[in-house]
């Protein structure tokens, strides 16, 4: 539960760090099975590696270099696995989110796009620039009405390329983005004009493991770079006031992509 004074905050800025929001014992399983489905596709390849920490950095690492459609296969299949999905619906945080988003019970908590993310050093094809995620979710109109909760899988920092985030500016509600439509790689994009971003401060995110970003539906946020040589595993689950009457179910289509591995 957060006090008042945190709740105050969270509505004055549009973001909340939750230090410590679970037990380690959670993330180390998740981080088990991401090294695990790592070792399948390694193995496959003729990789082979057995310790948990080369396996989450140099084997993936090199792995994006020489067999790319590879690391998009263990994304999916981390995200679509029993224990990513055992991890993202028993996070335990059900009194805060129905706080933050103002449920008056908290059976009425949505849930949509679980996902874990993979942010590999020196990439930008799928960093995320200047957005609001109620572009993207558009289960309820009021940026208050719904959240983002941004896991933090290791430490996350200005190195690494942590989420920057622009405090207060979910004040402005949803701003015309400029539309980009999806390409082959690429998702269909929403981006914040730069002359409205420019207005607004910016906050790296300073995360520990096991430490949780809540981040209102109509807040300007980024990623940054990973200037370091580590990967950045987050991991990111959207909650919805399912009470309120625009609430808009979504319905997901099930996708197959080839996977052409090597
Ligand atoms: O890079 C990140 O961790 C943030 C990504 C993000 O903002 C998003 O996926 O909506």
């Amino acid at each position: 539960m957060l006090d008042q004074k945190l709740i105050s905050k969270y509505m004055e800025k549009g973001f909340l760090v939750i230090p410590n929001a679970f037990p380690i014992e959670k993330i180390n399983e998740l981080m088990d099975l991401i090294a695990h489905v790592i070792k399948i596709e390694a193995d496959r390849i003729g990789l082979h590696e057995t310790d948990k920490e080369k396996l989450l950095n140099e084997v993936i690492i090199k792995m994006r270099k020489e067999h790319p459609v590879s690391t998009s296969w263990i994304y999916q299949t981390v995200n679509n696995s029993n224990i990513f999905k055992k991890f993202i619906y028993n996070l335990g945080l059900e009194e805060t989110i129905s706080q933050l988003i103002n449920t008056k019970n908290i059976k009425s908590i949505g849930t949509n796009s679980p996902n874990l993310r993979i942010d590999f050093p020196e990439d930008k094809k799928n960093t995320r620039t200047w957005h609001q995620d109620g572009h993207y979710f558009l289960d309820n109109s009021d940026g208050f009405d719904s959240l983002v909760l941004w896991i933090s899988l290791v430490g996350a920092n200005k190195e690494n390329g942590t989420v920057i985030i622009c405090p207060g500016s979910h004040e402005e509600k949803k701003i015309d983005p400029k539309f980009e439509s999806a390409d082959n790689l690429l998702s269909e994009q929403h981006i914040t004009p730069q002359q409205i971003v420019d207005k607004y401060p910016k906050i790296d995110l300073n995360t520990k493991v096991g430490d949780v970003a809540v981040i209102q539906m109509d807040l300007i946020h980024r990623s940054g770079y990973n200037s370091s040589d580590k990967v950045r595993y987050t991991a990111q689950i959207r909650y919805t006031n399912l009470e309120k009457d625009d609430y808009m179910p979504p319905q997901n289509m099930i996708k197959y992509s080839k996977f052409s591995r090597s």
